[in-house]
C-alpha cells in the first residue's frame, strides 16, 4: 500500500511539476496542451447506470469536507460515468490508480483539484481544462475523493429471480418459423439512446420491427440454430428474442446484474440453444441461464487474483464472451485479472473452470478464420492474446505495434504474401496490425505481426472484411477531426501497398447536422454490402449507409425518425456462424 501511495503522490507532485506551476496557479497553455486527452483517452467504462442509482452516503469524518446530500448525488453520477471507468467502481484502481481515501486525503484537496483539472500525460483526462467539467465540478469531485466511496449493491440470485419473466412459454411457441422472413439476412441494429433495436431486413432495408429492450443494449447474439436473438442492455437486463414467431417478438428477459456488456449462447455441436451466458462489469460476475426461458441456473463471482502480480482485486469486469466451437464451453474474458475461463457447461452443477493466464485488462475480440483461435485484446497494454479453444491455453501474446488495440471482433482474411491473418486497429493511433494465424501453413509467420497499415487515424473502434471480400473497411469514429470521425478508410486486400482510399459517409447519408459519427461496418449475409451506422446525437436525424462492396458506391441510405442513435449492427448469419 505503502509502494502505491509514494507512486500517486509522486506522479501528482510531477504531473504538477512538468507543468511549472503549483496547483493553484493557472499553467501556461503549451503545458496545458501537453496534458490534453488523446483520441480516445476517454474511452472507458461509461457506468451510467450504477450513476443513476440511489447510494448510500457514507459517514461524515471529521476534517473531511461534508457533501449534502445532492451533491453526493450529483459527485456519484460524475463519479461512475467519467471516473469508475478506470479507478474502479470501489475505487481501488484498474488502469487508474487507486483512490482509495487512505490515499487522498494524504494528498489533499489541492492535489486533487489540480490534478483533475489538468490531468496528467499518464492517461488522467483534463477534465477541468478540455471544459467537460466546470470549476465548480472539479471542486466538488476533489471533495467527494476525500469522502469514502459508497458500495453499489449485489444482485445475486433472489433479484435474478424476481427481474425473471417468460413472457412467451416454450410449449407456446412455434415449432417452425412463422413468418417469410430471409431471417438469416437480418440485421438486429442497437438504437443505443431509445432503449430499443430495430430488426432490419438485408434484403428490402425495411425495419421489421422496433422492439423494446434494455438500456443501450450494447450488442446481440444469435443462437447456433438462428431462431434466437438475445441483447444485452447496459443495465444488465438481456432480452430473449423470437425470430420465428409471427413477427419478430421478446420471449423472456432477465437481469444479470446493474452494469453489463456481454452475451452469448452455447455453439457446440449438440449443445445448440441450450445454454446462454451473460457477463456484468457490476456486480462482477457470469451468469448461465437456460436458452430458451433465461432462467438464471448458476452465477459465478469474477472477485479473485490478478493473473500475475497475484494480488486480490475486488472488481473484475467481465469483456468479451465467445462460445468455443471445440469444446462444450464458453470463453469468458476478464478485464482486470487478465484472465480468460473457460467454462465448460457439460455439467453446471460441477462447473469446471480453465482459467488461462493471459494479460490484463482484456476486452474484445474474435476468432480466426478457423474458429479454432481466439484473439483478444489486452487493450491497456497494446498486446493481443492468443486463446487455442481445442486444447485451452495461452498460444502467445503479440505486441500489436499501436496504441490500444480495438479490434471489435477483428477482420480475417488471405493476405497475398503471408496466408492467412487476423487484423485488427487502434483507438490511440492509425496502425491497423495484421497478425499471422495459420500456423500448419505459415509457421513463420504464426502469431507474429507480418504487417502494419497506416490508417486515416486514431479513434478506431471496428475493422471488417468479409470472406467474399477483398476491402478492407477500418472506421474512426472517435478521431476529434470531423472529417475523420465522419468517413471510413478502405484498403484493397490485392494491394495493401496502394494505401486506403476514404469514403466520406456522413456526407454520402445527406445528413448536415450533428457529428455524424460513422461506426461498425457490417456485411450483409452474402458478404456483397456492407453497412455503416451514422450516429448522431438523440435529438438528431442517424441513418444506416449502405454500400456495394465491389464498388465502394452508396445503395441505399436507410433514414427513419425511429432509428434512434444506430450504432452496432448485426448480421444474423454472420453473428451466429462468427464470420469476420
Ligand atoms: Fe462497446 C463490443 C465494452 C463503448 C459499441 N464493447 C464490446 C465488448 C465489450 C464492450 C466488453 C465485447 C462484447 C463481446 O464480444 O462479448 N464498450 C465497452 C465499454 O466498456 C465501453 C468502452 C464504454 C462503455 O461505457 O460501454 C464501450 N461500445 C462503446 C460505445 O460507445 C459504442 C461505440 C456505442 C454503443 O452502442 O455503446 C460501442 N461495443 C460496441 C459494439 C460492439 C461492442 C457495436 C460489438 C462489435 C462487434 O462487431 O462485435
Amino acid at each position: 500500500m505503502r509502494r502505491i501511495l509514494v507512486s500517486v503522490a509522486a506522479a501528482a507532485a510531477l504531473s504538477l511539476a512538468t507543468m511549472g506551476v503549483m496547483a493553484a496557479e493557472k499553467p501556461k497553455s503549451e503545458d496545458i496542451k501537453k496534458h490534453e486527452t488523446t483520441p480516445g483517452g476517454k474511452y472507458q467504462p461509461n457506468l451510467d447506470v450504477l450513476g443513476e442509482g440511489e447510494l448510500e452516503a457514507p459517514g461524515v469524518k471529521e476534517g473531511v469536507p461534508a457533501l449534502t446530500g445532492a451533491e453526493f448525488t450529483k459527485a456519484n453520477q460524475i463519479y461512475f460515468e467519467r471516473c469508475a471507468g478506470c479507478h474502479g467502481v470501489l475505487r481501488k484502481g484498474a488502469t487508474g490508480k487507486p483512490l482509495t481515501t487512505d490515499l487522498t486525503r494524504e494528498l489533499g484537496f489541492e492535489y486533487l483539484q489540480a490534478f483533475i483539472n489538468y490531468g496528467s500525460p499518464g492517461g488522467m483526462p483534463n477534465w477541468g481544462t478540455s471544459g467537460d467539467l466546470s470549476a465548480d465540478e472539479v471542486d466538488l469531485m476533489a471533495n467527494y475523493l476525500l469522502n469514502e466511496p459508497p458500495v453499489p449493491p449485489e444482485w445475486g440470485m433472489p433479484e435474478m429471480q424476481e427481474s425473471w419473466k417468460v413472457l412467451v412459454p416454450v410449449d407456446k411457441r412455434p415449432t417452425k418459423p412463422m413468418n417469410d422472413l430471409d431471417l438469416d439476412n437480418l440485421f438486429s441494429v442497437t438504437l443505443r439512446d431509445s432503449g430499443e433495436i430495430a430488426i432490419i431486413d438485408g434484403g428490402t432495408k425495411e425495419i421489421v420491427k422496433i422492439i423494446k429492450t434494455g438500456y443501450a443494449v450494447h450488442i446481440s447474439r444469435i443462437s447456433a440454430s438462428g431462431r434466437y436473438l438475445y441483447t444485452i442492455g447496459r443495465d444488465g437486463k438481456i432480452d430473449l428474442i423470437d425470430l420465428w414467431a409471427k413477427e419478430p417478438q421478446t420471449v423472456a428477459e432477465m437481469k444479470i446484474g446493474i452494469e453489463a456488456r456481454s452475451v452469448e449462447t452455447s455453439k457446440m455441436k449438440g449443445w445448440e440453444d441450450k445454454y446462454a451466458i451473460a457477463g456484468a462489469y457490476w456486480p462482477p460476475q457470469y451468469v448461465i441461464m437456460d436458452g430458451e426461458t433465461l432462467e438464471p441456473l448458476k452465477i459465478v463471482s469474477t472477485r479473485g487474483m490478478v493473473y500475475d502480480e497475484q494480488f486480490y482485486h475486488p472488481e473484475p469486469r467481465v469483456a468479451a464472451i465467445v462460445a468455443s466451437h471445440y469444446n462444450p464451453e464458453f470463453v469468458v474474458n476478464v478485464k482486470e485479472t487478465g484472465q480468460v475461463l473457460m467454462v465448460n457447461y457439460e455439467d453446471i452443477k460441477n462447473l469446471k473452470v480453465t482459467a488461462i493466464e493471459a494479460e490484463r485488462f482484456l476486452h474484445d475480440g474474435g476468432f480466426d478464420s478457423t474458429g479454432r483461435y481466439f484473439l483478444v485484446a489486452a487493450n491497456a497494454r497494446n498486446k493481443v492474446a492468443v486463446i487455442d479453444t481445442k486444447d485451452n491455453k495461452l498460444v502467445a501474446l503479440i505486441e500489436t505495434g499501436g496504441a490500444t488495440p480495438h479490434p471489435g471482433r477483428g477482420a480475417n482474411f488471405v493476405h497475398p504474401k503471408y496466408g492467412p491473418v487476423w487484423a485488427t486497429s487502434h483507438l490511440g493511433d492509425e496502425t491497423v496490425t495484421l497478425i499471422g494465424t495459420d500456423p500448419e501453413g505459415h509457421p513463420d509467420q504464426a502469431w507474429k505481426v507480418v504487417e502494419t497499415l497506416e490508417g486515416q487515424g486514431g479513434g478506431s473502434l471496428f475493422i471488417k472484411t468479409h470472406p467474399k471480400s477483398r476491402n478492407l473497411w477500418v472506421d474512426t469514429p472517435l478521431n476529434p477531426e470531423p472529417e475523420l470521425s465522419s468517413s471510413v478508410a478502405v484498403f484493397n486486400l490485392d494491394d495493401l501497398e496502394a494505401g486506403y482510399e476514404t469514403i466520406a459517409i456522413g456526407e454520402l447519408s445527406g445528413i448536415t447536422e450533428g457529428a455524424r459519427r460513422v461506426v461498425q461496418g457490417e456485411y450483409n449475409k452474402e458478404g456483397t454490402e456492407i453497412w455503416f451506422s451514422v450516429w448522431n446525437g438523440k435529438d438528431q436525424e442517424s441513418a444506416i449507409v449502405v454500400l456495394d462492396d465491389k464498388t465502394r458506391k452508396v445503395v441505399k441510405v436507410i433514414k427513419d425518425k425511429r432509428l434512434v442513435t444506430p450504432t452496432g449492427k448485426f448480421n444474423v448469419f454472420n453473428t451466429r456462424n462468427d464470420v469476420y
